[in-house]
């Protein structure tokens, strides 16, 4: 040991170690990972290594003493990040990012009590620096005056550098596009360590603030004139029915319509949405045409199109990257016009996505996420809570809600990799030999049975009978990597077509007093949802920067955007740059003027979309005279745990 320190290399040696087993110690007993699996185990302990040697190495480039005053001081700094997100992380279960951190109410709502978050033993805290400072004073004398050989620092730096990308490529294994997709803070310190998100999380606000900068008040004029111009008047006979009536949006995840009137063994695989399409008498409309236009953001993706009118981004989640955006959400819209409530519910983590924030830009007034739950083993498969229990328990949540509410139910058993405990599974897996399409039938069979108790709860809540259930499919859940067992399914080839047909998702919708239309053919997409409902609600559409058009409407405008370009019409598609009759599934080798200037059409706007996105030019656009910003500073979703436990 006397060796080892008699050397400013040893003396970092011991440093990189204590700050390696610090970290660790720490991310096992204050953060709530959700770590599963030994990769996961690995990373968590793996992780700490590359951002130690690169950090601290840095100090090896002082000459003399002055590196072990610099391995001391980068040993503090990187303490104290840790630290605070300790501190935060116990008030908020998240970690700090720059933008939180730009949020006044984030770190104002923690000053007062952040006495209250200290423990006692924190003050372990500073044990390693102790520990450094000691052997510093006990063992400087012998260092040389010298700076080290630039080698030896090169080294470390190399060192970490390689550790780093191990790291990376292991973590990309055990979840694929990780950085791309931007899903969770959870994930992203689980596999990469709070200093290398903080890191990751720099480069993105950056990124986000270089565009959100350049953009100016003229550039939402553009935006402005195409909405009006698309804008679709609403139907007189739909327009208003709908008025201060709760509204209950019920996504099913995971859900491709081809699941639909699918049998199975013989079987319907769901026997219960199959009975909404088809019993006349319980008055739902269901859209057959209808298509999701999520990319990398996937869930999260269909909740902003859906509530916004806007498409997601090409690359990422916007609720992620666009987090801080204002929004002109649905939310937000109908508790200033008709003094709704708004809620989500999801048995999963609160940052998931980034809902925790994003959800105050779009006005969400209650956010029950799982500590609302009780998520003890029994209840959790996969992401999280289990739909049927999810169900159950959100009733009493629903029933406590201020009337009138909009209330976003959102399921999570249906998700891959679909699988369900054993005992639960009430239909046969598929027979593929591919896991993933045998065993989608079986999580699609639990949600709908989940769905039906759902149903049965709500009539019995008194709570059915008045309200608009919207139910929609927020994504595929079986991609292209699946097309040989997905081709055994649907009994016929999957061309480039036919996956752009796959992208179908259910939309249904029952409007009290409002006869059920059956089964409506029209095109549409979830960007039409938000024109729609405020339609229903008889709140014109025009007045916001709305990318869709009421479904419902004589104007309805039916092609369908998919975020990488590729779209669909009632009469043809353009997949791939090449463009498909969709009734003799054949090429057209030589595309109209109407379907050229339709993918122009497409393009642009995608690209307006993008724009108000990337600018985030809401915050240049007023709606109309009533309408008043979103301050995300009054929404608060941190809720007394202990309160909670008690009161259930
Ligand atoms: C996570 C859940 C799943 O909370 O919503 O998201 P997905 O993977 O479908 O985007
Ligand atoms: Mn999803």
């Amino acid at each position: 040991m006397k060796k080892l320190l008699s050397t400013k290399m040893g003396f970092f040696a011991i440093a990189v170690v204590l700050f390696w087993i610090k970290t660790y110690i720490i991310y096992k007993t204050e953060f709530d990972l959700g770590v599963s699996g030994a990769m996961q185990e690995f990373l968590l302990f793996f992780n700490p290594l590359s951002s130690g040697l690169i950090f601290l190495g840095l100090a090896l480039f002082a000459t003399g003493k002055k590196a072990g005053r610099r391995i001391i001081g980068i040993s503090f700094i990187l303490g104290f990040i840790l630290f605070a997100n300790v501190v935060f992380y116990r008030f908020n279960g998240d970690f700090i990012t720059l933008a939180t951190m730009m949020q006044t109410d984030n770190f104002g709502s923690l000053g007062g009590s952040i006495l209250g978050l200290l423990k006692p033993y924190d003050i372990l805290f500073v044990l390693d620096l102790v520990v450094l400072i000691v052997l510093y004073n006990k063992f400087k004398s012998n260092w040389s005056t010298e700076r080290i050989q630039w080698r030896k620092p090169l080294t470390v730096l190399a060192a970490g550098a390689i550790a780093f990308g191990v790291n990376l490529s292991l973590a990309e294994i055990d979840r694929p596009q990780l950085l791309e997709r931007t899903f969770d803070r959870n994930y992203l310190v689980k596999y990469l360590g709070t200093y290398n998100f903080m890191i990751y999380d720099a480069v993105q606000s950056f990124e986000t603030s270089k565009q959100r900068v350049l953009a100016d008040s003229s550039d939402i004029t553009e935006v402005e004139n195409y909405t009006k111009s698309k804008y679709a008047e609403p139907n007189a006979e739909i327009f208003g029915t709908g008025e201060g009536k709760n509204i209950i949006k019920i996504h099913l995840e995971s859900f491709q319509s081809f699941l639909i009137d699918y049998e199975l063994h013989g079987e319907e695989v769901t026997p219960f949405l199959n009975s909404l399409v088809h019993d006349q008498t319980q008055d739902y409309t269901y859209f057959d045409n209808f298509f999701h236009s999520t990319e990398q953001g996937k869930t999260a993706d269909a909740e902003l199109t859906m509530d916004t009118s806007l498409y997601g981004l090409p690359q990422g989640s916007a609720f992620v990257t666009k987090g801080n955006n204002t929004y002109q959400a649905l939310p937000a819209i109908l508790e200033q016009q008709q003094d709704y409530t708004s809620g989500v519910f999801h048995g999963d983590g609160k940052s998931f996505w980034n809902r925790d924030e994003v959800y105050k830009q779009l006005g969400i007034n209650d956010y029950y996420y799982d500590i609302f739950y009780d998520m003890s083993k029994e209840n959790v498969i996969n992401y999280g809570l289990k739909d049927k229990p999810f169900f159950e328990e959100s009733i009493p949540l629903l029933e406590e809600m201020d009337q009138p509410f909009y209330a976003h139910m959102m399921t999570l058993t249906h998700h891959h990799p679909f699988v369900v405990d054993e005992g639960e599974e009430s239909i046969a897996p598929a027979e593929t030999g591919d896991g993933t399409v045998d065993r989608y039938f079986q999580t699609a069979r639990y949600l709908d049975e989940a769905l039906e108790e759902f149903f049965t709860d709500l009539k019995d809540a008194g709570l059915y009978e008045d309200s608009i259930i919207m139910i929609y499919g927020d994504h595929y859940g079986i991609s292209q990597n699946h097309n040989r067992a997905m081709e055994e399914i649907m009994g016929e080839e999957i061309t480039p077509l036919k996956n752009s047909e796959l992208q179908r998702v259910p939309f249904m919708i029952r409007i009290p007093g409002v006869d059920g239309q059956g089964t409506n053919h029209t095109y549409s997409s979830q960007v039409d949802v938000m024109p729609t409902l405020l339609h229903i609600l008889g709140i014109d559409a025009r007045d916001y920067i709305v990318f869709g058009t009421d479904m419902f409407s004589e104007g309805h405008k039916d092609f369908i955007p998919f975020r990488n370009g590729d779209f669909v019409t009632e009469k043809y598609s353009s997949i791939n740059g090449i463009f498909y009759d969709n009734t003799t599934k054949e090429v057209i080798e030589e595309p109209t003027e109407e379907m050229l200037a339709m993918k122009e059409t497409v393009l642009h706007e995608l690209e307006l979309s993008d724009k108000v996105l990337n600018g985030d030019l809401l915050r240049f656009y007023t709606p109309n005279e009533d309408w008043e910003p979103v301050d995300p500073n009054n929404y608060d979703y941190n809720y007394d745990v202990e309160e909670l436990n008690e009161k259930n």
